[in-house]
């Protein structure tokens, strides 16, 4: 079997990061060890307030000590929400001691949405986070995360020209192919868009367009994303499934809204994901 290991908290109650990384992943057919970073009593996303924060940036070098004297070896790294500047240094050490050529690293630089940084968030934090994405192979960040770490104003709109020049500047980063999310194509669609800089090749994939906010579709895309990477697929063919299955997610979520406003309803849609991964 392949084998993953992602490096986010907990939030225990909200899904998103590790309990939206766990069940999506192994539903693609993967193993997924977990290195949790902090434990919260829910994501610190809006409507949530009073939030609890067990940092475990401790715990990290310890696990990893206790990895390598076990020799373990993984198909891919995955990060994604990381709590201080601290935590992703001890993470950028995670890279050097367990990156390898034949294993690949993703960094969602979870930063922020809707043009505010989430709440706790620095400029320093940014910076930390922009020095990761240089040792990552796939970077995922959102229309917003891209526009923190590049340093530049949302864009007004998001033609085709502009996603491609904000796509050419990340991987001037030092990541060789970044994914953009939340990218839209006129009032009907929005999807995502991956520049192979190794190529100099574009791709867009798109779905029809809901104008909610629903919090862990991007957790919910990047861990499909690095689960069909590691299953063998292009970067585009990968964006292409993360697409799908997050579209999948979002109508499956709407009939619930009033219920679930926290997060989507990922869990209906589980078994169509192991039917993409079989075909
Ligand atoms: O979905 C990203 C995420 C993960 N973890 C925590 C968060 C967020 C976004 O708000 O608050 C704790």
């Amino acid at each position: 079997m392949k084998k993953i290991v992602t490096i986010q908290d907990i939030s225990c109650f909200g899904k998103c990061s590790l309990t939206v990384a766990l069940p999506v992943i192994s539903a693609m057919g993967i193993e997924t060890a977990v290195i949790p970073t902090a434990v919260l009593s829910t994501h610190t996303g809006t409507g949530f307030e009073g939030y609890t924060f067990r940092d475990l940036t401790q715990d990290i070098p310890l696990i990893a000590d206790h990895w390598r004297r076990m020799n373990l070896r993984f198909d891919a790294i995955y990060t994604g929400y990381l709590g201080s500047p601290t935590q992703v240094q001890i993470v950028s050490d995670f890279f050097d001691s367990f990156g390898s050529d034949h294993n690949f690293i993703v960094v969602d630089p979870v930063l922020g949405d809707g043009g505010k940084l989430y709440a706790g968030f620095s400029d320093h934090f940014v910076s930390e986070m922009r020095r990761l994405c240089r040792k990552a192979d796939f970077i995922l960040p959102n229309m917003t995360e891209a526009c923190f770490l590049l340093d530049i104003p949302s864009p007004a709109d998001n033609s085709e020209a502009q996603v491609k020049d904000i796509l050419r500047r990340l991987s001037d980063l030092g990541c060789p192919v970044p994914v953009l999310t939340g990218v839209r194509c006129g009032d009907s669609q929005q999807g995502a868009a991956v520049y192979d800089s190794r190529t100099d090749s574009f791709s867009f994939s798109f779905s029809r367009h809901i104008d909610r906010q629903i919090h862990g579709t991007g957790d919910i895309f990047s861990s499909v994303f690095t689960g069909a990477v590691t299953l063998g697929k292009s970067p585009s063919e990968a964006v292409e499934l993360a697409v799908r299955y997050v579209s999948d997610c979002i109508e499956a979520t709407l009939p619930e809204f009033d219920e679930e406003w926290y997060g989507s309803c990922f869990e209906l849609c589980l078994g169509k994901l192991a039917e993409y991964c079989k075909k």
